[in-house]
């Protein structure tokens, strides 16, 4: 046999082995890939398709586009996951006014109260769910307050009597709030059956005014129209005074 006929079938031998062995390793990455989708798949599905979306349009009764009403979800046959982490939520003051006028977190949330005012506001409440006041202060207070109690906290400014804003505290992680168009919607909730809230701060009641029980399909979306009995415009609505002796007074302290 010549020399180069040895060389030849070395090569391919070679050759054959490398194939062998990168199929091996092809194999062997496949096998592992296909048993992780496998272990993932509940996962998967559950995170991607075992969810609906929920829409909400809120009206007076004189069918009258209702912003600021706050709807929530409270999951009847199934217990929503704990936040992984406590979260945050911001009431700003802006043009001596709350922004926004209504603030849904979920129960323990952190609030921050930042002002973005050139003067200085003074916040408080003394709804039952979270009793507070915040000292005269302008930018950011060094601490977020912890919202753990459900309900309705009413807000006021120790400076500026008409400044009112809500922050609506719930024990689901399934809410919205109404835009001025008085839709909102609420996506990707878990399949299953749940009771729907409504709030409103001009609500004849300071509690649910509906309550009524929807299920929530698989890529389904939900859709409901409510009227709420609402109270004329009240003293929350209306627009800041442009200034007076006090806020001047305390204005100085800004500069
Ligand atoms: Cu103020």
């Amino acid at each position: 046999m010549s020399i180069s006929v040895r060389r030849s079938r070395r090569r391919s031998v070679k050759f054959v082995r490398l194939c062998t062995a990168e199929a091996l390793v092809i194999n062997r990455i496949n096998i592992i890939v296909g048993t992780l989708c496998w272990l993932a798949q509940p996962l998967v599905v559950f995170e991607c398709k075992a969810a609906g979306d929920f829409v909400a349009r809120v009206t007076d009764t004189q069918g009258v586009s209702t912003a600021n009403a706050v709807v929530s979800l409270h999951a009847l046959n199934f217990t929503p996951p704990p936040a992984a982490d406590a979260p945050r939520a911001f009431m700003d003051q802006r043009n001596r006014r709350f922004d926004p006028h209504v603030l849904p977190v979920r129960t323990g949330t952190l609030v921050n109260f930042p002002n973005s005012d050139e003067i200085h506001h003074s916040v408080y409440s003394f709804s039952a769910p979270k009793r507070f006041k915040l000292p005269l202060y302008k930018d950011m207070p060094a601490e977020p307050l912890m919202f753990d109690q459900s309900g309705v906290v009413t807000l006021g400014c120790n400076i500026h009597d008409w400044m009112l804003g809500y922050i609506y505290v719930t024990d689901t992680p399934y809410f919205g709030i109404t835009d001025a168009q008085g839709t909102t919607r609420v996506d990707a909730l878990p399949a299953g059956r749940y009771e729907v809230r409504l709030w409103h701060s001009h609500g004849e009641t300071r509690t649910s005014q509906v309550s009524e029980t929807v299920q929530v399909n698989d890529a389904a979306e939900v859709e409901r129209n409510y009227r709420l009995e609402l109270r004329a415009a009240s003293q929350d609505m209306q627009p800041a005074p442009s200034t007076n002796s006090v806020e001047d007074k305390f204005g100085r302290w800004s500069n």
